[in-house]
């Protein structure tokens, strides 16, 4: 392979590597010193070496533009591909590339599908533009960060000390521990921590299911699995009992068509849940729809829409529906002809005989079986709303024709979150606003599955010994084998150690971050000691990477092949052409397990075979030349999935040509519109839309199940571990939630400098709050609890209820060494408790903050983001 990095100095400065902008001269800690310029030079060992130059910028010295001269885009090759991760959305990215060289990025303008043009932006076929992230995606790719070669630890964990070896080295070392691993402790020994870095193409993929990770460690016959996901496990949950399935969703354009939209923990300005969301609310916003924003923060979104905003105390939401729910049925203004046809259980009368006795969802909120109406007065009291904004609302969404309740993940990211979403559902459901054209029924949201993945199926692919709700694991791993099963959720195979507590001594992150991503993070520090091997397979050296023992340099999607996904809207698809050579040493994850299976299979007889298997288009020239192999997987999913089965006349060529192919649909896409119009059954065991639950009214033991602990069989109230109400809040009087950013998606990007100048890691407080606490904005603060501390700056607003705090996810984790968390990653704060139906309770944490003298590192100081200590500590 040829390396390109030397011609990338000539044809572009350092600079394309982190070039000098006017946010380097501004160090919030004050002065230069901490920050080191970093630049790539010429290889010598056929890889691009790192080296610190100490480099500053006066600010009247900054240049806002890196590139002497300005290459005009004919001198430059242009290729369509897409950009990736777990963010939302999907969209175009346009590489503009000198020789192996990516020296610009645009993105959709129109033309990259057939019968596009330059320009063309319709309601039927809007474009893919990128957002501000996937435009800064350059930065990243070719940021110092980069993983460029194999490396091995050298320190203890979490020290940053790696040393650089050889692909075989890691390879063969790899292997015989694995082979080890499940010689002396079994089949449940390596704990699979793949997630959605990678989900969304169709051979690169990471996942839970269906992922490389997964088939990898499942052909190998040892992997213990997690199986709550952390983005929306109570939504999922209830998606599942009440629908019996996950594509609840609408298509984007839908909203278009809504009187009223209300946003329910939902902020689409900050995070997507679609490719063109904001493109259809504001054509809904022209013909003159309402909206309404239910958050704690009054956010961009409601001020962009002017919505209405109802602050809420966050994780009550269940409470405040319930009380919309007794709204509507003592005024009569539910749909009880939709109630009589498709829901169960909603009321006495759509209870179905076998049930007699039971609790029906109508009489619940009345107050039937418990003596307490679940009246607007009886919400108040708990979530904070006056009760004549509760009744208004109601009103408000019962006789609004059609209505869209978008009822989001965040408030279900709580203990039994899924109460919330049952409870949106059965709204949803008692207003008729299911399978129309403007309501909306989401839940989970997906709107549309694609066809699978390009790697033909097999049946060992996804086996587990075990699987436990994924931020148990530390748990699980602290207390071996003092364990109960419903403490860590257990699954267990029945065919395999039913009941057994899994015996955890390695991890592999695959597309994740995890360590820096789950829950109660010092709780992970304590639990990573007690394994014997941690694979960190990533582009970028990330901060789980840092407790790693292997670092596995992966190739970027800009450096394979692959079929782009869109997330849970869009009917396209986009290509993934390999846009450049791999940086440095790199190798996808698909090269990296196929050359894996080759060893492990040279190690134990039993596996024979197992390169093949794993990987049947290729043989061992794969770890060395992907190409042909990747082409052709790429190609027969095409010809077969796609064509064959979605019904797409455009061959693989035209569509390598164009870039996109979108589907053009004859009428927008509405979930449930076949049950609704047609009388087709809902996928649930009664055919019905489930408000009260058969599967879970079913359950006789629930400490047998993976739940381990009782859940509702219909929407109730349920108090959450902890709140603003619960005690704790007398010692910790702050409810501290943690959304997603809009600079980030999750840690991705949180090193990249252009991001940075739009947004800063802090802690937002109400201003009276802070006026209590002698905090102004820019103050360094402390948060804390008995879980952990971070130190942050603060932003004082008045968009945010009273005692509620916001800290942003993702940030790039740096524990100093009392374990305070310099950095203001809200995970050392959360809670790992386990919630019933698996829902992380990640907006369920009570804390207190103060000002403070301790400083916070926003990530430049060189242990914190310039991982490149790593290679600079062991060159
Ligand atoms: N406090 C709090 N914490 C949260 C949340 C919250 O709301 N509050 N949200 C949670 C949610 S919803 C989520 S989804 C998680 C996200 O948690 P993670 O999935 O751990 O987060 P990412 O930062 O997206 O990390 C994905 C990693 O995959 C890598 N990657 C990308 N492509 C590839 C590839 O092709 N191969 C390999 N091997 N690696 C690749 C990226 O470089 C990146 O390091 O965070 C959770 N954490
Ligand atoms: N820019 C960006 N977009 C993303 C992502 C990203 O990292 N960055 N991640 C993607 C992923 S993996 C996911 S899972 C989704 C997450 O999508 P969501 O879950 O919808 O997003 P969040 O940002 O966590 O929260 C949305 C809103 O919920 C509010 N909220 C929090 N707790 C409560 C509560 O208890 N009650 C109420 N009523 N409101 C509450 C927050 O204040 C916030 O305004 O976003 C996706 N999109
Ligand atoms: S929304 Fe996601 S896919 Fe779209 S440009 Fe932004 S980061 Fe990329
Ligand atoms: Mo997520």
């Amino acid at each position: 392979m040829k390396n390109e990095w030397s011609d990338a100095q000539s044809q572009t400065p350092a600079s394309a590597v982190r070039f000098p902008s006017v946010s380097d001269s501004i160090d919030p800690a004050g002065g230069y010193k901490r920050r080191d310029f970093l630049k790539i030079v010429g290889a010598t060992t056929g890889a691009a070496t790192l080296i610190g130059v100490g480099i500053t910028i006066k600010p009247e010295e900054a240049s806002a533009f890196a590139y002497e001269p300005y290459l005009g885009d004919d001198q430059l090759t242009t290729v369509v591909t897409s950009c990736a991760h777990n963010c939302g959305s999907r969209h175009v990215l346009v590489a503009h590339k000198k020789g192996d060289v990516i020296v610009r990025l645009s993105t959709d303008n129109g033309q990259y599908q057939a019968g596009g043009s330059y320009g063309k932006d319709t309601e039927a076929e809007p474009q893919l533009r990128a957002c501000l992230r996937g435009r800064s995606y350059r930065a990243r790719l070719y940021s110092p960060e980069r993983l460029l070669y194999p490396m091995k630890r050298v320190g203890a964990r979490g020290e940053h000390k790696f040393k650089r070896i050889s692909w075989d080295q890691a390879l063969s070392e790899i292997a015989a521990k694995m082979v080890q691993l499940k010689k002396d402790y079994g089949p449940t020994a390596i704990l699979d921590q793949a997630y959605a870095g990678a989900s969304y193409g169709v051979l690169h993929k990471s996942d839970q299911i269906e992922g490389l990770l997964a088939r990898f460690l499942g052909m190998f016959g040892c992997r213990t699995n997690s199986w709550s996901v952390p983005s929306y496990q109570a939504t999922t949950f209830s998606s599942r009992m009440t629908f019996g399935t996950i594509q609840d969703g609408n298509e984007d354009d839908t909203f278009a068509h809504s009187k009223l939209i209300i946003m329910w923990g939902w902020n689409p300005a900050y995070t997507f849940h679609g490719g063109n969301t904001f493109y259809y609310m504001r054509m809904a916003k022209q013909r003159g729809c309402k909206f309404v924003l239910i958050d704690p923060q009054y956010t961009d979104s409601a001020a962009v829409y002017d919505a209405w905003w109802i602050p809420i105390k966050p994780n009550t939401d269940a409470a405040m529906m319930a009380a919309m729910a007794h709204h509507i049925f003592s005024n009569n203004l539910h749909d009880q002809k939709f109630i009589d046809r498709f829901v169960l259980g909603m009321d006495a009368g759509t209870l179905p005989k076998e049930y007699a006795g039971k609790e029906n969802f109508k009489d619940y909120i009345l107050g039937k079986y418990d003596n307490t109406p679940k009246t607007p007065e009886w919400a108040e009291q708990i979530c904070g709303v006056k009760a004549e904004d509760i009744r208004k609302l109601a009103d408000m969404y019962a006789k609004t024709k059609p209505a869209a309740l978008k009822a989001s993940w965040a408030p279900g990211r709580a203990s039994y979150g899924e109460q919330y979403n049952r409870m949106a559902a059965a709204l949803q459901a008692m207003t008729g606003n299911i399978g129309v054209l403007g309501g909306c029924a989401e839940g989970v949201g997906k709107a549309w599955h694609s066809e699978s993945v390009a790697y033909p199926y097999d049946e060992n692919a996804n086996l587990w010994w075990a699987s436990i709700k994924s931020d148990r694991w530390a748990h699980c791993v602290l207390n071996y084998p003092n364990v109960k099963r419903e403490e860590i959720g257990l699954w267990p195979r029945e065919d395999h150690l039913d009941g057994q507590i899994p015996n955890i001594k390695s991890i592999f992150w695959q597309g994740s971050d995890w360590f820096n991503q789950l829950t109660n993070i010092n709780k992970e520090i304590k639990a990573i000691e007690k394994l014997e091997l941690v694979v960190c397979m990533d582009s970028t050296i990330t901060p789980s990477g840092i407790w790693a023992d292997y670092l596995l340099p992966i190739a970027t999607h800009f450096e394979r092949h692959d079929v782009a996904l869109p997330w849970y809207k869009g009917h396209y698809y986009i290509h993934r052409p390999k846009v450049i050579e791999p940086l440095g040493e790199s190798k996808t994850d698909f090269q990296v397990f196929t050359e894996l299976c080759y060893r492990l299979e040279a190690l134990d007889p039993s596996l024979k075979d197992l390169g093949k298997r794993y990987n049947p288009k290729a043989d061992r020239s794969y770890f060395e030349d992907p190409d042909a192999v990747d082409e052709a997987y790429l190609q027969s999913w095409w010809e077969g999935s796609v064509q064959h089965h979605q019904h797409v006349t455009m061959s693989w060529d035209e569509f390598k040509k164009h870039g996109t192919y979108k589907f053009i649909l004859k009428e927008p896409h509405v979930a449930f519109r076949e049950q609704i119009t047609k009388g087709k059954p809902f996928e649930t065991a009664s055919g019905k839309i489930e408000i009260f639950s058969t599967y879970l009214a079913g359950i006789k033991d629930w400490t047998r199940t993976q739940f381990g602990y009782e859940i509702p069989y219909i929407p109730k109230w349920v108090e959450p571990f902890e709140s603003l109400n619960h005690p704790i809040a007398k010692q910790y009087p702050f409810h501290l939630i943690s959304p997603h950013p809009r600079w980030r998606t999750h840690s991705i990007f949180n090193n990249i400098p252009w991001l940075r100048e739009t947004y800063e890691q802090e802690v937002t407080i109400n201003a009276s709050d802070a006026q209590k606490l002698g905090i102004k904005t820019g103050d360094t603060v402390e948060v804390w609890n008995d879980r952990g501390k971070c130190v942050v700056p603060a932003y004082v607003t008045e968009r945010l209820l009273p005692g509620v705090l916001v800290l942003f996810e993702g940030a790039w984790m740096d524990p100093d060494k009392n374990g305070v968390d310099r950095a203001g990653n809200p995970d050392f704060l959360t809670l790992d408790n386990p919630s019933p139906a698996g829902a992380f309770a990640y907006n369920n944490a009570m804390v207190q903050l103060k000002k403070s003298d301790l400083t916070h590192r926003p990530g430049w100081d060189e242990l914190a983001v310039a991982r490149s200590s790593v290679f600079r500590r062991d060159m």
